[in-house]
């Protein structure tokens, strides 16, 4: 006969307990005595304030609310049959949402391991590696001390502003203070191992290769770097692998260590960060390095990256890991995913920050959990977490109901599970043999055509070389501006847009573009002929910190005949007033990546109101979260999906 256990969502004396260690576990005697003999469930006492209705029961199998990595998360990554229920799978929360779990501060390891205990985890995360050691991060500050610095908690963080090089060639990469791998503090490793309870092991976040050498190379001179000094990038590939190795055999000792995510962005929502064959050459190498020496000891390898991965899925498979998290879901549809590799890895993640976290209501959250634990957890080899982190500004209530929709809808058997596969579209994976198929731009041998071929090539120096023929032989400056330069830069777009050029690529390109304005453009304004299209203040809003698609959109927007004012990033409403005043602009072009700067936008389009010049510039917004319907929202002119699309829209909005 089924045993079945009845649950009091809220008993009145769990009103009167208090919060402390023990209550995890156990609480009132006679409760306990109560729950032991009827299985009860235990409820935490975070379950006990945020649900209102008391005294209603449900019938639900027995299922052991203790962390059980082993039974638990272990079964479900490894798809070892179905655990029993779906485990909880996120890597990074915000200190002020464990901290108000908790209801007092996080300072100690015993606090963090309760956190990781209580909200239902089976591991308890603990990170260590480049990103955390001083010499990076010192470096990282001292360069852009300028910077607006974030306070999460009581540690403050800040980035290297893109276009800012620490490591710009062979000198800066001997002088750089490289930190000692072993000289890292382990120190969270030791304690967790004393202090986790039977069932819970270790998640070891390890980041990161990829990320950490263009973070210190400055995304633009590392994509240079890529054709131009490929040496520098091999050479800091194999220094930022080789400390990471180390880290991570370090951390490997650890016998609680049951588990080791390796994060490492290669990829954001249209596309992958660099080419694949770039990736299989510097990147992939040392992934299944590490997936190696993390499988050597018996432990699970999960691999971290945000946006559109499908072109390396199956490079990702075969370097080795047991699971990818987080299949964004602007960039990946983790149902086609599961169908197509969920017998090679485990699935983790997609609840999604871009709306349903951030701006959804909790019970929005809960359905989307729900839909995601029956579409994807039957038969185990899925673990539900968002789409990448929970930050600060994901709403406290909507983290709770994200941890409560595991207990309330992920005990299997699932009770709303989805019934086995129809067939779904297959994901288009481009192979490379795809690539260059698309028509290309009709570029002849004359001295124009040649231009173009450097442009799309991105060589700058032959672009300058050309453009100084050009000159010579009597073209006008504005006939190599049109006929040449600004059809290379909008086939430079198409061919980003259609997944043919990849971000490296296109900065490439641009600056050969540059190399070519800088000889033409004095003659240009010098023949009092100037043809200008139109100028446009562009910057990233308030609070945000991201500018490589930004910095693409300003050299699109050049490479079509714009002049570009560029603020740069955590840009105030104010400075666009400025900018504007002091331009006559014709546009305003915002970006924003997160949900919550995106809402700045609004605040920039006001303010343009209030200084009474809404009517004479048009208003044009992109970015990752952002949409059209957002747009319309805001009360923008225009957005465009992608740096090309934004050119072409900007030409649109001043009537071209
Ligand atoms: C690189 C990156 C970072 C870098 C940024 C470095 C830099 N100098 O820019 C660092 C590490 C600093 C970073 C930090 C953070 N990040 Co981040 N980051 C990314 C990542 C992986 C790629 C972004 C990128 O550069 N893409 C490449 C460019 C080319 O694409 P793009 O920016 O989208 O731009 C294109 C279009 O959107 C468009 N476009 C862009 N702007 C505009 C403007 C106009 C007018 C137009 C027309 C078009 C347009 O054209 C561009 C070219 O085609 C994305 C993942 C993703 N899916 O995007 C996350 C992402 C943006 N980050 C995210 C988060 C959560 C963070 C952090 C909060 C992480 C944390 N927990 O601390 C911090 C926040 C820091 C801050 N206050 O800004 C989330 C945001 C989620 C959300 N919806 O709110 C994302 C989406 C990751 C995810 N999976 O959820 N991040």
């Amino acid at each position: 006969m089924d045993r079945f256990w009845y649950r009091p969502k809220v008993h009145p004396v769990w009103g009167r307990i208090r919060r402390n260690w023990r209550q995890n576990f156990t609480c009132s005697r006679s409760i306990y005595r109560g729950a032991k003999k009827h299985q009860w469930y235990l409820p935490r006492v975070e379950d006990c304030f945020h649900s209102r209705t008391f005294f209603r029961f449900s019938r639900r199998p027995a299922v052991s609310q203790h962390p059980d990595f082993e039974n638990r998360f272990k079964r479900a990554v490894l798809r070892l049959g179905e655990p029993d229920r779906v485990p909880l799978g996120d890597v990074t929360i915000d200190i002020t949402h464990k901290q108000k779990f908790l209801g007092r501060p996080l300072r100690t390891p015993e606090d963090e391991v309760e956190f990781w205990v209580k909200a239902g985890f089976d591991y308890v995360v603990a990170e260590v590696g480049l990103q955390t050691s001083t010499a990076i991060q010192g470096a990282k500050v001292n360069v852009e001390a300028q910077y607006a610095l974030f306070d999460y908690g009581e540690t403050e963080r800040a980035w290297v502003e893109e276009n800012k090089t620490l490591i710009r060639d062979e000198a800066d990469f001997e002088a750089f203070p490289w930190p000692n791998p072993d000289q890292l503090d382990y120190s969270k490793f030791e304690a967790y191992s004393r202090l986790v309870p039977p069932g819970m092991k270790i998640m070891g976040a390890l980041g990161k290769i990829f990320n950490s050498v263009w973070w210190l190379m400055g995304f633009q001179h590392f994509a240079e770097c890529l054709t131009e000094n490929p040496a520098l990038v091999e050479k800091m590939f194999h220094k930022v692998a080789e400390i990471q190795l180390r880290v991570l055999d370090r951390i490997l000792e650890f016998d609680a260590v049951g588990a080791v995510t390796h994060a490492d962005d290669i990829a954001y929502s249209e596309a992958l960060m660099i080419s694949p064959d770039h990736l299989r050459r510097y990147v992939f190498p040392w992934f299944k390095e590490v997936a190696h020496r993390i499988h050597a000891k018996g432990k699970i390898a999960i691999f971290h990256s945000d946006g559109k991965l499908d072109q390396v899925m199956p490079d990702l498979i075969a370097c080795g890991f047991d699971a990818i998290h987080p299949f964004e879901p602007k960039a990946m549809d983790i149902v086609a995913n599961k169908r197509m590799y969920g017998d090679k890895i485990g699935i983790i993640g997609n609840i999604d920050l871009g709306y349903t976290l951030t701006r959804g209501t909790p019970e929005e959250v809960m359905a989307e959990c729900r839909q995601r634990i029956n579409e994807l957890g039957p038969g185990g080899g899925y673990c539900l977490a968002s789409s990448n982190s929970i930050p600060e500004y994901v709403p406290y209530e909507n983290f709770l109901a994200l941890l409560k929709s595991v207990h309330e809808y992920g005990h299997y058997p699932l009770a709303g599970a989805a019934q086995p596969a129809e067939e779904v579209a297959p994901v288009e994976v481009r192979t490379e043999e795809d690539a260059h198929t698309s028509p290309a731009l009709e570029i002849d041998d004359s001295v124009l055509g040649q231009l173009m071929e450097a442009v799309l090539s991105g060589n700058a120096s032959n672009a300058g070389k050309l453009t100084a023929e050009a000159l010579e032989s009597g073209i006008e400056p504005q006939i190599i501006f049109n006929q040449a330069l600004i059809p290379a830069m909008t086939e430079v777009g198409r061919l980003m847009e259609t997944g043919e050029y990849f971000i490296p690529q296109v900065l490439q390109s641009a600056k050969a573009m540059s190399a070519a304005v800088e000889l033409i453009k004095p003659l240009i304004l010098a023949s009092g002929r100037v043809e200008r299209v139109g100028k446009v203040v562009l910057g990233t809003v308030q609070g945000d910190l991201h500018d490589i698609g930004k910095n693409l959109v300003g050299m699109m927007l050049e490479g079509r005949g714009f002049e570009v004012i560029d603020l740069g990033v955590n840009v105030p409403p104010q400075k666009f007033i400025e900018a504007v005043q002091a331009n006559q602009a014709d546009i305003v072009a915002l970006s924003a990546l997160l949900t919550t700067t995106m809402l700045n936008m609004k605040a920039v389009i006001e303010a343009l109101k209030e200084a009474g010049l809404r009517e004479r510039v048009k208003v044009m917004v992109g970015g990752a979260p952002v949409d059209a319907r957002f747009a319309d929202e805001v009360g923008a002119d225009g957005f465009a999906l992608n740096a090309a699309a934004g050119a072409s829209l900007a030409l649109k909005l001043v009537g071209r």
